[in-house]
């Protein structure tokens, strides 16, 4: 007999009244994320980290080939390179490289090429886009959908600190080839995303902009 399906275990169908409160519930919770850049420097225990980069790892993906790498990282020499590394980027777009219409749209949520946060928050965690891979370490065949997936499994990765209480800030500085050398990946590997992570600090304060949602019927069709 094949083994190639299995039965689908796991899967429990909810009451109609069910779905509706544990997606209210899912609504409400999520609706509280924000964006921040304020960190508090309190250290994060790392099994909590661990487990929410469990929960990314659930992502779907291209072909099932998981095409992430994360490299999550607590010490703070390596954070203070990143600073600096990332710090130098950021004066020559806020400098210059950026256009006039790109500054004016960050104009806004107040950004500059100053990053204490990615010192103070207790983790950062890179996450890094697989070109080449399989779905087992080790293999060498041509991953698919990369950017989706990749997108995909840091969303499941917000939501699961979000869920753990911790604060995040989705930091794309530009361009981030210096992650590829501070954390040791190889170069077919394209850094993604720099997802800063802690407790807010407690004076955080987040841009008014960031609280403009559109309505479901201004981004959504029923047909
Ligand atoms: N990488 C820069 C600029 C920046 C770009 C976008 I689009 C943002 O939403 C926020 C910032 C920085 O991190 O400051």
């Amino acid at each position: 007999m094949s083994d190639k399906y299995v039965p689908l275990t796991g899967y429990e169908r909810q009451t109609e009244d069910q779905m509706r409160e544990t997606v209210e519930g899912l609504r409400e919770e999520l609706s509280r994320r924000r964006s921040i850049r304020m960190f508090s420097s309190d250290p994060v225990p790392r099994d909590i980290i661990e487990n929410c980069l469990k929960v990314a790892g659930t992502a779907p993906s291209g072909a099932n080939h998981q095409p992430w790498h994360f490299v999550a990282i607590s010490d703070s020499e390596v954070k203070q390179k990143i600073r600096e590394a990332a710090e130098e980027e950021e004066r020559e777009f806020y400098g210059g490289r950026a256009s006039e219409e790109w500054l004016d749209a960050l104009d806004p949520l107040g950004t500059d090429d100053h990053k204490p946060f990615l010192e103070t928050a207790p983790w950062l965690i890179a996450v890094f886009a697989q070109r080449r891979g399989g779905e087992v370490v080790g293999q060498d065949k041509k991953n698919y959908y990369v950017t989706e997936s990749v997108g995909l499994a840091t969303g499941m990765l917000i939501t699961a600190l979000h869920k753990a209480g911790l604060g995040t800030l989705t930091h794309t500085p530009a361009p981030m080839g210096f992650l590829t050398e501070i954390c040791g990946r190889p170069k077919t590997e394209k850094p993604f995303v720099l997802m800063v992570v802690g407790y807010p600090d407690p004076n955080c304060q987040v841009p008014t902009h960031a609280l403009i949602k559109k309505e479901l019927s201004e981004m959504t069709t029923f047909i």
